[in-house]
């Protein structure tokens, strides 16, 4: 039983995780509305039968949250790696694609499972996402594409991405999985390249239970995905590709119409936890926060920091000191996806080639990030961290 809201008179919270062995605090905890919003909706799909196949939620959430999200044009999915893997059929991405080896592995494997071959760039020190200095002395007459990652939802510098591609006449699909709800002074960051990649994973700030979305430009490429994602049937007799099933079911979609209408609450809550994470471990010596650009509208969807040279134990020392006092911080993303066995033996996996991103992988460390989590938590382990 997780008792993370309650604090006993005298007994601070970091003593409680430690002596009554309470549930840990984990790096994420899905938000959740209020149970009986949702049963209304299972109501309505028991009295259906509509289970899936886009049915009257999945019509009504892709409106809903095209709208919400201030793009035109949306394609639900089953979860965010299927979206990938659809992404570039729908593209039909061929040869090589230029991407960061600091992601989750699901960044790549969606390059794997397309028979297509990951060129691996270094980051930006700064962003943590792919470096467009770094992209076109990768590129080959075999690269057709750029699959950038928008990592902790901070955007990528798609400026400079999109003049690349432009003059080489490539592909940009973004893995905006991290990207829920993020916009610049131009709107949504999901505007940019030529198609975006959410995803609405439990461990998301807006989370589907699984769930994902294609955010793409226009109709006609709504249409090919939506084939696509229904095993390629254009109608009941016509079969237009080899498609995969990709859909999002009936429960996923009421549930996110349901939650939709909950995260801006949730958004502020996270807000609170960011910024009192920030006045606590702005000026701690050794540690090294994410540069969020101020006109961003974030959705503070992790809390990394960095442990660098001058802070008193290593990442994994602090990382194990936290555990101890049941605090589950999560280093991601180490390794390397460039680390995996299925990645190594490429030329551009070479750690020599990667400097950044290896530096980087080994002193992150993504503190608890979540909407519940209570404000006194995060006081309690920014005291363990500032104590070193
Ligand atoms: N691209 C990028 C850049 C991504 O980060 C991801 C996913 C994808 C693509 C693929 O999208 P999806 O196909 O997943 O839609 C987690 C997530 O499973 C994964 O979705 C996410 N990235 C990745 C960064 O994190 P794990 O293996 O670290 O998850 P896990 O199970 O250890 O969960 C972390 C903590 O969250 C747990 O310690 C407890 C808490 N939790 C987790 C779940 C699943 C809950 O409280 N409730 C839950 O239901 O990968």
């Amino acid at each position: 039983m997780i008792k993370i809201g309650l604090t006993h008179q005298g007994c601070s919270n970091e003593r409680l995780f430690r002596e009554e062995r309470l549930e840990p605090v984990h790096v994420k905890r899905p938000a959740m509305p209020p149970l009986e919003e949702f049963i209304s909706c299972l109501e309505a799909i028991w009295d259906s039968r509509v289970l899936t196949n886009c049915g009257p939620f999945h019509e009504q959430f892709e409106r809903e949250l095209a709208e919400f999200l201030g793009v035109e044009h949306l394609a639900l999915f089953c979860n965010g790696t299927i979206g990938l893997v659809t992404a570039l059929q729908a593209l039909r991405v061929a040869g090589e694609v230029i991407t960061t080896p600091y992601s989750f592995v699901a960044t790549t494997h969606a390059l794997l499972w397309n028979g297509l071959t990951p060129v691996f760039v270094d980051i930006d020190p700064v962003t943590f996402s792919i470096d467009p200095k770094k992209i076109e002395e990768a590129i080959t007459p075999r690269t057709t594409s750029i699959l950038p990652v928008h990592t902790y939802g901070i955007p990528c510098d798609f400026e400079a991405i999109q003049r690349i591609a432009d003059i080489y006449g490539l592909k940009v699909i973004y893995d905006a999985a991290h990207a829920f709800g993020v916009r610049d002074s131009g709107g949504s960051i999901l505007r940019h390249g030529d198609l975006s990649v959410l995803s609405f994973h439990a461990t998301k700030v807006f989370h589907t239970f699984e769930g994902g979305a294609i955010i793409c430009p226009d109709a006609k490429t709504k249409q090919r995905i939506d084939y696509l994602k229904n095993f390629g049937f254009a109608d009941e007799v016509t079969v237009v590709a080899p498609g995969i099933n990709g859909k999002m079911n009936e429960f996923q979609a009421a549930y996110g119409v349901v939650a939709l209408k909950h995260y801006g609450t949730w958004h502020a809550s996270c807000s609170a936890v960011s910024h009192r994470y920030r006045e606590l471990l702005t000026g701690v010596s050794g540690i090294r926060l994410l540069n969020v650009p101020e006109k961003l509208e974030w959705n503070y969807a992790y809390f990394p920091i960095l442990v660098e040279d001058g802070y008193p134990l290593t990442r994994d020392d602090l990382y194990y000191k936290l555990r101890r006092e049941g605090i589950h911080a999560r280093r991601y993303f180490y390794p390397l996806i460039s680390e995996f066995p299925m990645y190594r033996g490429f030329e551009s996996a070479k750690l020599e080639h990667l400097p950044r991103a290896y530096e980087v992988s080994r002193k992150v460390l993504c503190l608890p990030m979540f909407a519940e989590l209570p404000i006194d938590v995060v006081e309690s382990i920014c005291r363990l961290i500032a104590e070193g």
